[in-house]
C-alpha cells in the first residue's frame, strides 16, 4: 500500500507565496492542492500546480558543476560539493586580496532564496562587501524604500474592509498573483469600487468602475492631478494633515502647478474623468492603492511612489481599518534584518556601495537618516522591507563589473536569479559577466546566466525544504512551510551555501547555527518554542491587528511625521517635493513606445519555459499591437518582427489585440528558449533573440534620478519585420 500524507507548504514559484497543500505519496510529492482554509481556498495557479513537474524535469541541475574550457563553453564536469566550495573559497579569497571585499557582488531573488533567512547579507557584511543587488530594485523593494522615506514603513492594503481599490497598472488575474486577484474580486462583490489606470484595456480595466487610459509612464503626473483636485476641493483629512504631516503648504503649492488641463495633456485622459476618479478615491474611503510594480519601473518612479504615499496619508487612509496598515516587525520573532547584521559592516565599506553617490535612495547612504527614527518607532534600526533597503544600484554594479569604474568588481554570486535578463542594458550585464574572475550560480536550471558561470550549484526547491517566511519583512504575519520530500541528487539550500562559505572564510563563530532550522529556533526564542514545535503549532502566526500605531511613537521618519516634503531627499541634494519630469524629446526614428510587462499565466518571469504542459500553451513570445499600428507598420498576426529601441532589438511574434491603444506596443519579459543550444556559441539558448533586457536602456534619460532604476514603461521603439519568416519561426 502506498503511504499518502499531506503537508502545508509555501509556494515559491512566484513571489506571492500562497500557502498550499502538498500530497506526498511514498516520500514524493504527487499533487499540489489549494489549502482547505476557506480564506486560502482557490489561491493557486497553474504554475503552482505544475511546480512538481518542473522540479522533476530531466534537465534540472542535480550535482555541482564546474565549467570546462572557456567561460560560456556550455561544457561542464561534475564535482563534489567539497571541491566546488573549496575552489570557490580560494578564488574568492584571491579576488578579495587583490581588489578588496567590495569586489564581490551578489544578486539574488527575493522569494525563492528567502530560506537563507538573512545569511547572505550576513556573510557579505562580515566580509566587507556592500554590493548586493536584486530584482527587488525593480519590484517592491524600491517601493518599500521610498515609502519608508515618507512615513517609515511600507503599508499593506486591507482589501477585505476597503471601499475603493485603485490599481495603477497592476493587473492581478486568475493565474497571476491569485490571492490578490481573489481579494480584489471579493471586495468588489462586497461593494468596493475599482479604479484602474492602464493605457491598455486590461482584464482589471474591464471590471473597473472607472478606467483611466493614461499614456504609459505618466502615473506621477496623474497623481499630481488627483492631488490637485483633492486639495483644491478640500477633500482631505484636515485633522490628520495638521497633526501628522510635514511640509503640507509647500506640497500643496507644488500640486497647484498641476491643474487638470495640464495633467490631461500629459496623461491623455479627460479632465472630468481624472477629477471623478480623484473624488471617488478621497470620498468613498477607506481606499487603498495596492503596491504596483508599474511605478517601480518608471523614470519618475520616486515621485510616483511618493505621490501614492502622500495620497494615502492626506486622505486619512494610513493604518486604519480598510486602509493601508503599517505593521512593523513580526511579534516575538527576531527579524531577518537582525540576522543580516548590517552593523557588522563598517561605515567605510558602506560608503563604497555602488551607485550610492549618484542614486542613493535605497542604498546605505540614502537610508541612514531612517536608522534612529526606525528604532524609535519600531524597535530596530534596520528595516530591510522586501530586502529593498541597503541595496547597491544594479546599473552601477554592472558598470563596475564590466569597466572597473569606479573600482573593479571581479566576483559575482547569483542565487535564484537570472541576472543577465533581469535588469536593463543586457549588453552591459553580459560584458560585466564576461569580465569576472569568478561566477557562482545557485540554480535549478542552466539559465543563460548560469551558462556563463564557473560553478553551477544545485539548489533545493520549495517542496524540499522547511521555511519560515516573515512576510518579506513587510507584514508581521509569519507563515511556515514543511519539507515535503528530500531534495533530489545533491541539491542544497541557500543557507547551507552561505554557512559553508562563512566557515571556510573563518566567520564560523558568527554562524553558529548548523542548519536553517537551528537558526529558526534561535529567531523564535521569545516564543519559547523550537522550530519543530512552532511548525507543528502554527501555519500562520499573526498578532492582533492594531491601528494608528503612530499615535504612540510617531512615524519612523526624521520629523516623526509623514514627510510630504522630504527632509531626507533635501539633505541628499534632491528636490524634496514630488515632481513631474518631462519625457525626453521624441525621436522620429522611434515613433512607437514599448513597455515590458503583461505577465504570462504560464510562466513566472524568466522561468518555467522548460515545462512542456505550460510551454504548449504559450510556445513563443508575443508583441501586442493595435490593429491601426499593425496596418501602419504592415504586419499581420503571427508575423515575426524585431522590435528596436536605441539600445538593441528583441525578436517577437505579432499579436494584434483590440486592448492595445495606438502608438504603444507590449514586449514580454523574460523569454529565452531552454530547448535552444547552450553556451555562447549556441547563442545562450536564445537570450540574444528574445530577452527584453536588450531593448531596456539604462542611460540617464531612462533612469529614475533618486533610485537609478530603469524606465520600462514608454521606451521609444520601432518595428522591423523579419525578412525570412520561415527561419524565424523555427
Ligand atoms: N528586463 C527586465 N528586467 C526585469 C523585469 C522586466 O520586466 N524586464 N521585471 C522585474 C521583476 S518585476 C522581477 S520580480 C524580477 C525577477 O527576477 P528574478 O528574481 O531573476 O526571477 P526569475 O526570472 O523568475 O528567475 C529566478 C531564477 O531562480 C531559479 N529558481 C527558482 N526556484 C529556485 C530555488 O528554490 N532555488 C534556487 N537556487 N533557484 C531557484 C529559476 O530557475 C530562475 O532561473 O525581474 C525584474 N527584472
Ligand atoms: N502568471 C504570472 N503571474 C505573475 C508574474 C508572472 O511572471 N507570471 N509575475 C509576478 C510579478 S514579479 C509581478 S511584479 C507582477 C506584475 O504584474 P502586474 O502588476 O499585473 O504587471 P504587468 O502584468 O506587467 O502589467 C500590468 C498592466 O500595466 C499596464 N501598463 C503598462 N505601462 C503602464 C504605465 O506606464 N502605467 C500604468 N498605469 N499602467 C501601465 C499594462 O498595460 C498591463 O495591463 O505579477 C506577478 N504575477
Ligand atoms: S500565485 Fe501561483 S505561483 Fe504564485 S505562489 Fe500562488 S500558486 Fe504559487
Ligand atoms: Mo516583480
Amino acid at each position: 500500500m502506498a503511504r499518502v500524507e499531506e503537508k502545508t507548504v509555501l509556494c515559491a514559484s512566484c513571489d506571492i507565496a500562497c500557502q498550499l497543500r502538498a500530497e506526498v505519496t511514498d516520500g514524493r510529492v504527487t499533487k499540489i492542492k489549494s489549502h482547505y482554509n476557506p480564506l486560502l481556498k482557490d489561491n493557486i495557479c497553474m504554475k503552482g500546480i505544475y511546480a512538481p513537474k518542473g522540479f522533476a524535469h530531466p534537465d534540472r541541475v542535480l550535482y555541482p558543476l564546474k565549467r570546462k574550457g572557456e567561460r560560456g563553453s556550455g561544457e561542464w564536469q561534475r564535482v563534489s560539493w567539497d571541491d566546488a566550495m573549496g575552489e570557490i573559497t580560494d578564488r574568492l579569497k584571491k579576488v578579495v586580496d587583490t581588489h578588496g571585499p567590495e569586489a564581490l557582488a551578489v544578486s539574488t531573488s527575493q522569494w525563492n532564496t528567502s530560506t537563507e533567512s538573512g545569511a547572505g547579507r550576513r556573510f557579505m557584511n562580515l566580509l566587507g562587501s556592500p554590493n548586493w543587488i536584486s530584482g527587488v530594485a525593480l519590484c517592491a523593494g524600491n517601493t518599500a524604500a521610498v515609502n519608508r522615506m515618507v512615513y517609515g514603513w511600507f503599508p499593506f492594503p486591507d482589501f477585505a474592509s476597503s471601499k475603493c481599490i485603485v490599481l495603477f497598472g497592476h493587473n492581478p488575474k486568475r493565474h497571476s498573483w491569485t490571492p490578490i486577484y481573489n481579494s480584489i474580486r471579493k471586495a468588489q462583490q462586497d461593494g468596493a469600487k475599482l479604479i484602474v489606470l492602464d493605457p491598455r484595456r486590461s482584464e482589471s480595466a474591464e471590471r473597473a468602475d472607472i478606467w483611466l487610459p493614461l499614456k504609459a509612464g505618466t502615473d506621477a503626473a496623474m497623481c499630481l492631478g488627483w492631488l490637485n483636485v483633492i486639495i483644491k476641493d478640500e477633500l482631505y483629512d484636515k485633522e490628520f494633515v495638521a497633526k501628522w504631516t510635514h511640509g503640507f503648504d509647500e506640497f500643496a503649492a507644488r500640486v497647484a502647478d498641476f491643474p487638470l488641463e495640464r495633467v490631461a495633456e500629459i496623461t491623455g485622459c479627460e479632465p472630468e474623468m481624472i477629477a471623478e476618479a480623484a473624488r471617488l478615491y478621497a470620498t468613498h474611503g477607506p481606499s487603498v492603492i495596492p503596491w504596483t510594480p508599474i511605478t517601480d519601473q518608471q523614470r519618475n518612479s520616486t515621485s510616483a511612489i511618493r505621490l501614492h504615499a502622500s495620497l494615502r496619508a492626506i486622505c486619512g487612509y494610513l493604518d486604519v481599518p480598510g486602509g493601508e496598515g503599517l505593521s512593523g516587525f513580526p511579534k516575538d520573532i527576531i527579524p531577518e534584518t537582525v540576522i543580516e547584521g548590517h552593523d557588522l559592516l563598517s561605515d567605510e565599506q558602506k560608503a563604497k556601495q555602488l551607485g550610492s553617490d549618484t542614486h542613493p535612495v535605497f542604498t546605505y547612504r540614502g537610508t541612514a537618516a531612517l536608522a534612529a527614527p526606525t528604532r524609535r518607532a519600531w524597535g530596530h534600526e534596520y528595516a530591510n522591507i522586501v530586502m529593498g533597503s541597503y541595496m547597491a544600484n544594479p546599473s552601477a554594479t554592472f558598470r563596475a563589473m564590466a569597466d572597473g569604474v569606479p573600482y573593479p568588481v571581479k566576483a559575482f554570486i547569483v542565487l535564484g536569479n537570472n541576472a543577465m535578463m533581469s535588469y536593463a542594458n543586457m549588453e552591459l550585464i553580459y560584458r560585466g559577466l564576461m569580465n569576472q574572475d569568478l561566477i557562482v550560480a545557485h540554480e535549478h536550471m542552466k539559465t543563460p546566466t548560469a551558462q556563463l558561470a564557473d560553478f553551477i550549484l544545485p539548489g533545493d526547491s520549495w517542496l524540499e525544504r522547511n521555511h519560515m517566511l516573515d512576510g518579506y519583512g513587510w507584514s508581521n504575519v509569519v507563515r511556515t512551510s514543511e519539507k515535503s520530500m528530500e531534495p533530489p541528487g545533491e541539491c542544497r539550500g541557500v543557507y547551507e551555501f552561505w554557512r559553508d562559505l562563512a566557515h571556510r572564510f573563518g566567520f564560523g563563530n558568527q554562524f553558529p547555527w548548523k542548519t536553517v532550522e537551528e537558526l529558526y529556533t534561535y529567531r523564535l526564542q521569545a516564543t519559547g518554542m523550537t522550530w519543530e514545535q512552532f511548525v507543528d503549532t502554527y501555519e500562520m502566526y499573526l498578532p492582533e491587528p492594531k491601528f494608528r500605531k503612530y499615535e504612540e511613537n510617531g512615524f519612523a521618519t526624521p520629523t516623526g511625521k509623514v514627510e510630504l516634503k522630504s527632509t531626507i531627499l533635501e539633505d541628499l541634494g534632491f528636490d524634496p517635493l514630488p515632481y513631474w519630469r518631462e519625457e525626453p524629446e521624441a525621436d522620429p526614428d522611434y515613433p512607437l513606445q514599448l513597455f515590458t510587462g503583461v505577465r504570462e499565466d504560464e510562466f513566472f518571469q524568466t522561468g518555467q519555459r522548460f515545462i512542456p504542459e505550460l510551454r504548449k500553451r504559450k510556445p513563443d513570445p508575443q508583441m501586442f499591437i493595435s490593429a491601426a499600428d499593425a496596418e501602419e507598420w504592415q504586419v499581420v498576426d503571427g508575423d515575426w518582427v524585431d522590435v528596436h529601441s536605441k539600445s538593441g532589438k528583441v525578436r517577437l511574434q505579432t499579436s494584434i489585440r483590440d486592448d492595445m491603444p495606438k502608438g504603444l506596443i507590449r514586449v514580454p519579459h523574460g523569454w529565452w528558449k531552454p530547448e535552444m543550444e547552450q553556451g555562447i556559441k549556441g547563442g545562450l539558448s536564445g537570450v540574444w533573440l528574445h530577452s527584453d533586457a536588450q531593448v531596456c536602456p539604462d542611460d540617464d534619460d531612462f533612469l529614475d534620478r533618486e533610485q537609478g532604476i530603469p524606465h520600462f514603461k514608454g521606451i521609444p521603439a520601432r518595428i522591423v519585420k523579419v525578412a525570412d519568416q520561415r527561419a524565424a519561426a523555427e
